[in-house]
């Protein structure tokens, strides 16, 4: 089976926020990413494409064409695809349980880690009260966060420009609304109470674009983050462990050389 020579290999992939079809969509750096993993299983953990902002724009440029390309080639190539669809891409609930030419669309998975550990994977925005319970606050939320992002995609070409890395101001903003931190940790806590519910060890999931690992709540929480701002994967290695890979870092430590205490220098390695 032909594959990239340099290629990282783990056993299970998660991926979520993608947002194909806007402009705040990271797709080079997604695509630079997709080419250094390779996996047994891919999931990909809702809002990969963006149904909210396709209604009112068509947006689609070649690098959105290219990642797309870039998965199907991984499923010829034997890789497992699991779509769980988000709020985002709430249109694609509409086909769940159908197989989509080797893409198995569901609601929520439970994966088993080769540890034996068995994780919840959903989106996530089934334990969002402010989506699930107002939904036109939803999308007003939506406008705002998109404002956001639009000076955020212009201020990071500026910082290119000056040969910057790139830098999330949204991220920025958010870290440091005090409702925020509450609305994220609330979301935490009903996400790892589900996981419990379900008797598993953990959830993994996406929908609020803060990336995380850890235990807090009892059970695994273990957010993938997005590819609007964060640039953020997780992965999950043959012996069953989670590693949340932030993709900027990683790059910048191949160009300069690694901190010797990051975990992705070793795996660089093998
Ligand atoms: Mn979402």
């Amino acid at each position: 089976m032909a594959q990239d020579m340099n290629a990282i290999r783990v056993r299970t992939l998660f991926l979520s926020d993608l947002h194909l079809g806007t402009k705040g969509c990271q797709a080079g750096a997604l695509l630079d990413f997709l080419r250094a993993y390779e996996a047994d299983t891919i999931y990909l953990v809702g809002d990969i494409v963006d149904g909210w902002k396709l209604r009112s724009g068509w947006y689609w440029p070649q690098a959105h064409n290219d990642v797309v390309q870039k998965l199907l080639r991984k499923v010829r190539k034997g890789a497992r695809l699991v779509y769980l669809p988000g709020n985002h891409d709430e249109f694609l609930r509409d086909y769940i349980g159908v197989n989509l030419g080797g893409i198995e669309l569901a609601d929520h998975a439970l994966h088993e880690a080769a540890d034996g550990r068995r994780y919840l994977v959903i989106h996530g925005d089934q334990f969002d009260l402010v989506v699930r319970h107002a939904r036109w606050l939803a999308l007003l939320g939506d406008g705002a966060y998109s404002a956001a992002l639009f000076v955020n995609t212009y201020l990071n070409i500026v910082r290119r420009r000056l040969g910057l890395t790139y830098w999330s101001l949204s991220a920025w903003a958010k870290l440091r609304v005090k409702n925020a931190v509450n609305y994220i940790s609330r979301f935490e806590e009903l996400l790892a109470a589900e996981a419990r519910r379900q008797e598993a060890d953990g959830v993994i999931c996406g929908h609020i674009h803060h990336a995380a690992i850890h235990d807090g709540f009892g059970v695994a929480y273990v957010n993938t983050g997005d590819w609007v701002e964060s640039c953020t994967a997780v992965v999950e290695h043959y012996d069953g462990s989670l590693q949340l890979v932030r993709w900027t870092e990683v790059q910048r430590d191949w160009v300069i050389g690694p901190a010797f205490d990051e975990p992705h220098a070793s795996e660089r390695a093998a």
